[in-house]
């Protein structure tokens, strides 16, 4: 028989499952971790949708990270139980700007319970606080979804697929627990994001007198320099600025 090459034993597949109501955002999440990109744009996943990337966790060169994005819709339907099937993972995301969302998770863990009775162990499960990026519209309050976590006992984790906060950090410190590794503070800042800020398109903002205005749109590669007349200003109506 063949010996196994050290590399080839190093290699792992984690299977994780994302689940959670219709515009939660999980399509979104994985491909903030997968492909560092994001859309504004909507568009509902058909049944379930297939992510990968591969990570470097600890002494564990190639991680394979599966990530199985479930359309919101798979909870009235009868294939969830196939698309939970040996998960080592799933994760259960609402938007935090939607109470409906987060109401709903309580049917999804019901329904993941109910289809893993046979199972001897659960898979673990987390719960992730999407859209954190537009905190003042906010209406699932942080107390209350962190007792909500607390009490079925899973992580919690407040993230924005559109800055990639906390996304990447935290997908990987679950896989880390899952192998029964403990990230090093270098693995940790290499999974934080780059600094975002968006200023412009979506905002207006005073800027002082002779001062120039920097208008930087999101995932394009150019920067528009304006020269500002600042005259009667308009008050900004907000400003998105993620720093980690
Ligand atoms: N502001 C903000 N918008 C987000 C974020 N994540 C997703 N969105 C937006 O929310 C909408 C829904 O996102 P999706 O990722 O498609 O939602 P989904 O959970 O995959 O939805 P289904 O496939 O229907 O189950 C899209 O318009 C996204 O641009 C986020 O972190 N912040
Ligand atoms: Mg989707």
């Amino acid at each position: 028989m063949e010996e196994e090459t050290e590399e080839y034993a190093a290699e792992k597949r984690l299977k994780i499952v994302l689940v959670g109501d219709s515009a939660a955002g999980k399509t979104s999440i994985a491909t903030r971790f997968c492909h560092n990109n994001f859309s504004r744009q909507y568009s509902p996943t058909a049944g379930i949708d297939f992510f990968y990337k591969n990570v470097t966790l600890g002494h564990h060169k190639n991680v394979n990270i599966q990530l199985w994005d479930v359309s919101g819709l798979s909870l009235r339907g009868n294939m969830l139980d196939k698309y939970i099937y040996e998960a080592h993972l799933i994760l259960l995301v609402y938007d935090v700007t939607n109470s409906a969302s987060f109401d709903i998770l309580e049917e999804w863990i019901t329904e993941i319970r109910d289809l893993s009775e046979d199972l001897q162990e659960l898979p673990m499960m987390a719960m992730i606080g999407n859209k954190c990026d537009m905190e003042h519209q906010r209406t699932v309050k942080r107390e209350r979804s962190h007792r909500f976590a607390a009490e079925h006992g899973f992580h919690y984790q407040d993230m924005s697929a559109r800055t990639g906060e906390s996304v990447s950090l935290c997908i990987v410190t679950l896989a880390a627990k899952i192998l029964g590794i403990r990230l090093t503070k270098i693995d940790q800042d290499y999974h934080k994001p780059i600094v975002t800020a968006e200023i412009g398109e979506t905002v207006d903002m005073p800027v002082p007198k002779n001062r120039k205005l920097v208008n930087r749109r999101p995932n394009k590669k150019h920067i528009t320099i304006h020269h500002f007349k600042p005259k009667n200003l308009p008050i900004p109506k907000s400003i998105s600025c993620s720093l980690q």
